[in-house]
């Protein structure tokens, strides 16, 4: 069996984008492929989880509008917690309009996502506009984009003919998209990141259609690169403690597939 390269090769190759290296690194360096999905909707809230699962993520992924207290000072303290625990931020804001339109959107509006948020992530149905704009804005700000190519939800359309179309329109625009939110590892470039939500340590669905996934099938199994968690540990009587399980379960599930 062919070995892969570990995530600090990874970060190294050069024609990585850096903030793909900077994640890379990251995760290395605290053992974590854990990013956790802190679907919380009060920004005290969100500040204490930041503040004590800080140290085992490599990402904290956000839904600023379900927020029902955002402001810019909050988020300013968010920010400096990404700074203390080093990790980064990711706004789960799925942009799907024409180029012009998601310029306004990501460095607009009430939220000003790119003043803040490190990573966004997008919908490919636009077609390459989508990224253009999002990349008119971040790329002097030293953001990163993600293709959504894959969908955890029962019933997607994000799949087939659409998935491998995400990716090709990925791979011709890697000065700005880093990766992908998808259920399994899709291209064979080790450059792109891939994360995957609807992770749970029992695999199962919610009512509306989630289905989950265990930490050790998307890591060792379908080869993604970061477990995106929510309900799993937010639901926790312990989060610091559910936290835990997942990022020692991602990592173990990493380790084993990199043979170290
Ligand atoms: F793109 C996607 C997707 O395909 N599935 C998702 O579940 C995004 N998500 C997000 O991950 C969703 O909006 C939630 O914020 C999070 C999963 O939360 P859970 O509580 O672990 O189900």
């Amino acid at each position: 069996q062919k070995l892969e390269l570990s995530y600090s090769e990874r970060a190294k190759l050069p024609n990585i984008h850096p903030l793909a290296s900077k994640l890379l690194k990251i995760m290395e360096e605290k053992q974590s492929n854990l990013c956790v999905s802190a679907d919380v909707t009060n920004s005290e809230e969100l500040l204490q989880l930041a503040e004590s699962l800080g140290p085992k993520i490599c990402m904290l992924k956000t839904h600023a509008d379900i927020l029902q207290d955002y402001t810019l000072a909050f988020i300013q303290n968010m920010q400096a917690l990404a700074e203390k625990h080093n990790f980064l931020i990711f706004e789960d804001r799925k942009f799907a309009d024409i180029g012009n339109t998601v310029k306004r959107q990501y460095d607009g509006g009430l939220y000003q996502i790119s003043s803040w948020s490190h990573i966004v992530n997008a919908h490919a149905v636009p077609g390459p506009g989508v990224v253009k704009g999002l990349s008119a804005v971040g790329k002097p700000l030293g953001r990163g984009c993600l293709l959504i190519a894959q969908m955890s939800c029962q019933g997607t359309l994000a799949a087939g003919e659409y998935t491998k179309a995400a990716v090709q329109m990925a791979e011709e625009h890697s000065d700005s998209v880093m990766g992908f939110i998808c259920g399994s590892k899709l291209t064979e470039r080790p450059e792109f990141i891939h994360m995957t939500p609807g992770v749970q340590m029992q695999a199962g669905g919610d009512l509306l259609g989630q289905q989950y996934t265990t930490p050790e099938e998307v890591i060792y199994s379908k080869a993604s690169d970061v477990i995106i968690v929510g309900r799993g540990i937010l639901a926790a009587s312990d989060r610091v403690e559910a936290a835990e399980l997942y990022r020692k379960s991602g990592w173990d599930a990493y380790r084993k597939r990199v043979g170290q």
